[in-house]
């Protein structure tokens, strides 16, 4: 059976969650402590070289890592990635956006907000990330008033990748009050026959508030 190696807080591991629910996948879990430092012990780098969640290990002991990388090759031969070729890289263009222009900057801003973190960082730094994130919101919303779904007319997993922060922007402080058509695409994801709307706050975690190793 599947290994998924996780931290239930964690978005990058809600994302494999969400679509291993879609595909009705069984999987055990392994969780991974990250901010007690259990990422970063070397038994668990041979698994994911950055020490970071989600990884999964398949049933010949092969392991792979990066959440964007898991969803493809999880989503292969699924209605959630395309055949064709030039689809395809289109859903790889938007998993690419994603971590450039969500994860690592709605991502990071909701992190510090949840997790009380913000007051630690440098006033331009959080200046620098509500900017970013204005922006990549503001193209979601371009994007989305004139398709249905981030990669096409179908629901793929460059949705998935970008619902899992993105969808979360509003803990990061951002408002969506001038996005309607991407809250249209949050109700529309949303909506996808087996949705995990079971998220996790960072609360469940104390050591949480403490900053990663
Ligand atoms: N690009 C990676 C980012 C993964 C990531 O940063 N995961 C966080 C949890 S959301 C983590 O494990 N952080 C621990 C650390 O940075 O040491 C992915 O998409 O999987």
């Amino acid at each position: 059976m599947l290994t998924l190696f996780d931290y239930l807080p964690s978005q990058n591991a809600w994302k494999v969650r969400l679509l291993l629910n879609q595909l009705d996948r069984p999987y055990r879990t392994v969780p991974v402590s990250i901010f007690e430092g259990e990422g970063q012990t070397a038994t668990y780098r041979q698994i994911s070289p950055t020490g970071t969640v989600p990884a999964i290990r398949l049933d010949d002991g092969r392991v792979l890592a990066e959440s964007n990388a898991i969803l493809a090759y999880l989503a292969e031969g699924t209605p959630y990635l395309p055949r064709d070729p030039f689809e395809r890289a289109k859903v790889q263009q938007w998993l690419h956006f994603e971590q450039e222009r969500v994860e690592s900057v709605i991502g990071a801003l909701r992190h510090w907000t949840m997790t009380g973190k913000l007051s630690r960082r440098s006033p331009e730094l959080v200046a620098g990330k509500r900017a970013g994130a204005q922006r990549t919101l503001d193209i979601l919303e371009r994007e989305l008033a004139i398709r249905p779904f981030i990669a096409g007319d179908h629901y793929t997993i460059a949705d998935m990748a970008l619902f899992a922060y993105a969808s979360l922007a509003g803990e990061a402080g951002l408002s969506l009050d001038a996005h309607p058509h991407f809250r249209d695409w949050i109700a529309r994801i949303e909506a996808q026959p087996g949705f995990l709307a079971c998220m996790h706050p960072y609360a469940i975690d104390p050591h949480s508030v403490n900053e990663l190793p």
